[in-house]
């Protein structure tokens, strides 16, 4: 049983309001849940990025190309790669010099990455790190003093907290040199009704990716939720541009987790709150910029201007 991941449960259960993280949404189960959300009509997060990366690729380029010998392209939590790829050919066809390394902390998913990308684009230069995000930078930075050019996509940031994305931004600052680049997905805040859809989908895929850490729960702790006395309940607050999910207890109820049975209570109604993703006006994009120390190059959108992908250098 893996040790960290009971704590983190038990001690986001005893919490109130209670809370769980949204970190471990990824199970091999998650991982399939999270591909089938990005292919759902109403989550349009995917398809803007898909749009700004094919419509800008050329304008990335003229800025990631260095005096070095050549650039590292470290892509966080690089998933299955699909939007990146569409860089990765044309970087190809333009005959660039440039490594790419996607960085995830799931051996399985990086290997799975590199075995792909080998038969689909055979002459790219990849090396795969298995490593959490920073470490893999700290890493490379030993190996390499050529410009290193950060992927971290999809909106992927918008599940951190404010503060977290401080944090994120800053590490970074402090692990790159100056002139390397950051290259990030922020969805922007839009008509209400469209975000809500979006973590709402009428196949109810979101909620089954919801419920999917409770069977995890459940299979990896030895727990005892029945998962079908809690509902997923998602929320988008226009103001604080947060869109939270939460799954609510249908009835006052007793769950045991762990080897040593640790009770929990829920009452009727009581909710556990599962996963922020925040929206972005351009002006809160500028602020973590600044307060990071990094420079934006430019902004990309997609036509409909649901999303952006930053382009950020270190001063
Ligand atoms: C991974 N992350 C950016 C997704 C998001 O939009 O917050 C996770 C997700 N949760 C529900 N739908 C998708």
């Amino acid at each position: 049983m893996d040790k960290r991941f009971l704590e983190d449960v038990i001690n986001g259960l005893i919490s109130s309001p209670k809370t769980l993280s949204s970190k471990y949404f990824y199970d091999e189960a998650g991982d399939k849940f999270f591909q089938e959300i990005m292919m759902l009509d109403e989550y349009y997060l995917t398809d803007c990025e898909y749009e700004i990366f094919t419509t800008h690729r050329a304008v990335f380029l003229e800025h990631f190309v260095s005096a070095c010998d050549l650039f590292h392209l470290m892509e966080f939590g690089a998933g299955d790669a699909l939007k990146t790829k569409v860089l990765l050919k044309y970087f190809l066809d333009q005959g660039v010099a440039f490594e790419y390394n996607p960085i995830d902390i799931s051996a399985s998913a990086i290997d799975q990455l590199a075995e792909d990308l080998h038969q689909s684009l055979p002459e790219l230069s990849v090396h795969p790190m298995n490593h959490e995000y920073f470490k893999a930078l700290e890493e490379m930075s030993r190996k390499s003093t050529c410009k290193k050019v950060i992927l971290f996509l999809g909106s992927n940031i918008g599940n951190f907290s404010e503060k977290e994305a401080d944090v994120f931004f800053s590490r970074l600052a402090e692990l790159l040199q100056p002139g390397d680049q950051l290259l990030t997905g922020f969805d922007l805040k839009k008509d209400p009704a469209l975000i809500l859809a979006a973590y709402n989908d009428s196949k109810g895929v979101t909620r089954d990716f919801n419920l999917n850490l409770l069977r995890r729960i459940n299979r990896e702790l030895y727990a005892d939720f029945n998962v079908g006395e809690f509902y997923h309940y998602p929320i988008y607050d226009p103001i604080d541009g947060a869109a939270k999910s939460y799954l609510i207890s249908r009835k006052k109820q007793e769950v045991r987790i762990g080897a040593n049975h640790t009770i929990i209570n829920f009452e009727k109604d009581e909710p556990i709150f599962m996963e922020i993703s925040q929206k972005y006006s351009l002006k809160d994009i500028e602020n973590f910029a600044a307060r990071a120390g990094f420079r934006i190059t430019g902004n990309y959108f997609d036509k409909s201007k649901y999303f952006v992908n930053s382009l950020w250098e270190l001063l």
